[in-house]
């Protein structure tokens, strides 16, 4: 209600709320990457984006507050080119907006680390050195990344909506209103990289929209996913077995583009995943945000984005 909408722009309290449509969107939006683009070109372009990526609309009460969480690892290219083409959308959206980029620290590989007589002793036995290759915080995890990035940017603000969004996606149309619906949402139904189609029903991959309630619901997201795959249709199955549904927007509007990449170092499939998401189910309850392990090694507010930058314990 109004009440809360005053409470998160205390300064905005005389403005008139903003229109329920934005007349500043317009319809299919032509993607383009301007070459060697710089974070200074892109402050320029955008002078009312606040210090750490923070935006709200100067001449009326948004009626939309959305964090946009950025799981990032080693894709600099790729962030600088999202964010010249977010922030001009969510203005034109008037949503009132933090980008947050969470980052994990990449330590060096602490199995190179281990003292010269290591082997010579010996070595160490496979287990020992599984859980020595894990907590060497080597290998990525996008799961684990998202449920930071929930918990510090609930610190700074109330906000009502949260959009988990891969670095690589370019949203294509202005009618894919960055809010969020009375359900979790797949806000990424159409990528040019898979035909403008889903590439499997209950696909949940790319950018995803809940609700504070919704995550909380479903106990977060999974932990226990290190490299690439399976956390997707783990949150997919989270959503699934507490009985909520996934809305998704009109695949006109719900285009996406894909930046290329290939496989990242320490993104490797993960063999686990269909083991793991075999015992969603069962692991839901108890794999989840609050026996999260991880220390923040910094945040920072840059101008177009806030980084936060953590180190990973392992957890189970
Ligand atoms: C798919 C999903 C993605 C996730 C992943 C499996 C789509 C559109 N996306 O992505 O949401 O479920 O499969 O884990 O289907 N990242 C880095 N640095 C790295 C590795 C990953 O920043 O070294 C981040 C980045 O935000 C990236 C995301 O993790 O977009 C997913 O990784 P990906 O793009 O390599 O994998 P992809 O496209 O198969
Ligand atoms: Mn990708």
């Amino acid at each position: 209600g109004l009440d809360q909408i005053q409470l998160l722009s205390p300064t905005k309290e005389d403005l008139p709320t903003c229109p329920k449509t934005s007349p500043f969107i317009g319809g299919p939006l032509k993607v383009s990457f301007p070459l060697d683009v710089t974070l200074d070109d892109i402050a320029q372009k955008n002078p009312l984006v606040q210090l750490g990526g923070h935006y709200q609309p100067p001449n009326c009460g948004a009626l939309h507050h959305t964090a946009i969480i950025i799981p990032y690892w080693a894709r600099r290219k790729h962030l600088h080119q999202l964010l010249y083409h977010l922030h001009p959308f969510l203005q034109r959206q008037q949503i009132h907006c933090t980008i947050y980029a969470v980052h994990q620290n990449r330590a060096r590989r602490l199995t190179q680390a281990l003292p010269r007589d290591t082997k010579a002793k010996g070595g160490l036995s496979r287990t020992e050195m599984a859980r020595i290759t894990q907590m060497d915080n080597y290998t990525f995890n996008r799961g684990k990344l998202l449920n930071v990035g929930f918990k510090e940017d609930m610190k700074e603000n109330n906000w009502q909506c949260l959009y988990f969004h891969d670095v690589d996606l370019i949203p294509k149309d202005d009618c894919n209103i960055y809010d969020c619906s009375a359900f979790p949402m797949h806000a990424s139904v159409a990528i040019d990289k898979f035909q403008y189609e889903l590439p499997y029903e209950t696909y949940f991959g790319g950018v995803m929209a809940l609700q504070p309630t919704h995550y909380l619901k479903i106990n977060g997201f999974p932990n226990n996913y290190w490299g690439w795959g399976g956390e997707d249709d783990d949150i997919a199955s989270r959503i699934f077995l507490n009985k909520m549904l996934i809305s998704q927007p009109p695949a006109v509007f719900g285009r996406y583009h894909m930046m290329k990449h290939g496989h990242d170092r320490g993104n490797k499939a993960n063999p686990k995943r269909f083991h793991l998401l075999s015992k969603t189910h069962l692991r839901w309850r108890y794999n989840r945000m609050n026996n999260l392990l991880y220390s923040l090694l910094s945040k920072e507010q840059t101008p177009l984005y806030t980084n936060l930058t953590m180190h990973f314990g392992i957890d189970y």
